[in-house]
């Protein structure tokens, strides 16, 4: 075990038993013409974690430690796309429907895709969820138990949506979640520092809120 700054208290980090999960780090969320642009959002706000992740994945992999990707999606038939999801908004252009990424949020598509600064390499599972959360509908729960993995350090987009519904369901699972708050990121400032300080609060109701040097600095790397 080692001891990783973190509020509410110390993270006691067991690097074997931990995995780096990387949450939705998309086109169609960090890049202009996709899914999170289609809702109306600023995307450049998302960007200022890519470099922070860029450097943690780096000493994750070096240290030869478990990484794992998430990508939010859905089939090219949208048969696993409830109507509520397509239909919500009210905008021009929904889900499945064909933007300058290619079909938004439709597996195999451009904009689908994880952006290249953190494109997962071999060995490296990627969960595709149809949801906003990693454990619904998908065979995570099942790679980290044949892992032996029992913590889980969190980054990805957006912080407030399918990081924060991620690490509720991991929660709700036994999973240790230690969130790091330069590597998550939300289209809306005060959501970014609520969706932290839901986490935190009560004694770490949901988990750890950390940040990436000083996990790079237990697991030996800088
Ligand atoms: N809209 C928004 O903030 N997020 C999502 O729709 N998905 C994820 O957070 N990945």
């Amino acid at each position: 075990m080692t001891p990783v700054d973190a509020e509410p208290y110390s993270f006691d980090l067991d690097p074997r038993r931990a995995a780096l999960l990387i949450i939705d780090m998309q086109r169609d969320f960090l890049e202009p013409g996709g899914f999170g642009e289609m809702l109306g959002n600023d995307v450049s706000q998302l960007r200022r974690a890519i470099e922070p992740n860029r450097r943690l994945l780096e000493a994750w992999r070096a240290a030869d430690l478990f990484v794992i990707h998430t990508r939010e999606g859905h089939r090219p038939d949208l048969a696993d796309l409830p109507l509520a999801k397509k239909e919500r908004g009210h905008g021009a252009k929904t889900i499945g429907d064909r933007g300058p990424l290619g079909r938004i949020l439709v597996r195999g598509e451009p904009g689908h895709d994880i952006i290249p600064e953190l494109y997962p390499r071999g060995g490296e599972p990627v969960i595709d969820k149809p949801g906003k959360g990693a454990f619904f509908a998908t065979d995570l729960h099942a790679i980290l138990d044949n892992r032996g993995i029992r913590q889980l350090v969190v980054t990805g987009v957006t912080t407030e949506v399918c990081v924060n519904t991620t690490v509720r369901e991991a929660n709700d699972r036994g999973f240790d979640c230690l969130v790091l708050e330069d590597c998550v990121a939300s289209y809306f400032p005060k959501f970014q520092a609520a969706g932290l300080d839901m986490i935190k609060a009560q004694g770490g109701i949901f988990g750890w809120v950390g940040h990436s040097t000083d996990v790079m600095r237990a697991i030996g790397k800088r």
